[in-house]
């Protein structure tokens, strides 16, 4: 008899596949294996799968069922190959902090863009608060948060010392599935620990030299939560490459840019050099942030040029 299961963890050419409160595990044949070949892996976390049960935990692995959202970014060092991190989740929280490592809007746009193409909600949270006092730039930070609130993005502040600024991120993750997503060493395992104590996890502390993680969290995991939902715990990245798409499409991911684009006199606007850009013109009368239309330009380069060297990752995890 067929079923259709959902997969936990996927290691090598072995999967682990949740169905009505069992797990399962399956082999994965060469027909799935060389089902994508553009996806550094064939399945991924969050996939539905049809399976058949070949015994008490052994199954046979059939096919994998079309995904309704979706986090991919480019696989690391692997030319012209994507990874999906994790499918089928409703929610991405996508997690920096006020200090260590220091806070970049860069990547939380990367991820918002990310969140925009793969259907999924996004939700800021930006971690380690007690630390607001002693950031100096913790004003423009301010600043920053207000705008991505402006664009109708929710937007957290939280420390795992206090209790109070956790519960309304408990309450956004109650009921629903979501992706937990950032640098190494921002908080994703401490945040998820303090939220729901029955799952602690292994951390880290950040290397204080370099105010980089260590990439303590080295796989995809999926955790209930207490409450109902369930979250998934991702490895830290150093740089976020997205997936390949075209050049004026990425406008489409950020709402201000979106917004004037249709005014462009170019209808492909990449709203870089062409003439009569209604973007840069309202960049100029400064109804779009600067550091917005920064982090668009740097992915706009990423996207035109994805093999270039100032772009290439640096990270040497494997996000699973
Ligand atoms: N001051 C402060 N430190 C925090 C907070 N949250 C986490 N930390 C610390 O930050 C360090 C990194 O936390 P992790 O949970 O390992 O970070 P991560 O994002 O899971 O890192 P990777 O698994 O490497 O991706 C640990 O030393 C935590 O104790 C916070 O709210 N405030
Ligand atoms: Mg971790
Ligand atoms: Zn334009």
């Amino acid at each position: 008899m067929d079923c259709i299961g959902n997969i936990l963890r996927v290691d090598g050419t072995n999967c682990l596949i949740y169905y009505e409160g069992n797990i399962h595990r399956a082999y994965l044949k060469k027909r799935i294996r060389g089902a994508h070949p553009e996806e550094v892996k064939p399945i991924t976390v969050g996939d539905y799968v049809v399976f058949e049960k070949r015994g008490e935990q052994e199954c046979l692995l059939k096919e994998v069922l079309p995904r309704k959202t979706w986090l991919i970014r480019k696989a690391v060092g692997k030319p012209g190959k994507r990874q999906v991190v994790v499918a089928n989740v409703e929610q991405i929280l996508i997690l920096s902090s006020i200090a260590m490592p220091p806070f970049h809007p860069g990547i939380i746009d990367r991820f918002l863009v990310a969140a925009g193409k793969g259907k999924l909600k996004p939700i800021i949270v930006v971690n380690k608060w007690d630390l607001h006092q002693q950031e100096p730039s913790w004003m423009e930070i301010q600043e920053m948060l207000a705008i991505y609130a402006q664009l109708q993005y929710p937007v957290f502040l939280t420390s795992i010392f206090e209790p109070s600024t956790l519960q309304p991120v408990h309450e956004v993750l109650q009921g629903h599935s979501t992706v937990l997503a950032g640098h190494s060493g921002v908080g994703k395992s401490s945040l998820l620990s303090a939220i729901d104590p029955s799952i602690q996890l292994k951390t880290n502390d950040v290397n204080p030299k370099s105010q980089k993680g260590r990439h303590t969290t080295t796989s995809v995991s999926i955790f209930p939560i207490v409450g109902g939902g369930f979250v998934v715990d991702t490895p830290g990245i150093r740089e976020f490459t997205l997936w390949q798409m075209y050049p004026w499409e990425l406008s489409r991911y950020f709402p201000e840019i979106a917004q004037y684009a249709s005014q462009c006199k170019y209808k492909k606007c990449t709203h870089t050099h062409e003439p009569d850009c209604a973007v840069k013109i309202a960049l100029e009368e400064c109804h779009i942030a600067d550091f917005r239309y920064q982090s668009y330009c740097r992915i706009l380069d990423s996207i035109l040029h994805p093999d270039d060297v100032a772009f290439a990752e640096d990270d040497d995890e494997d996000a699973g």
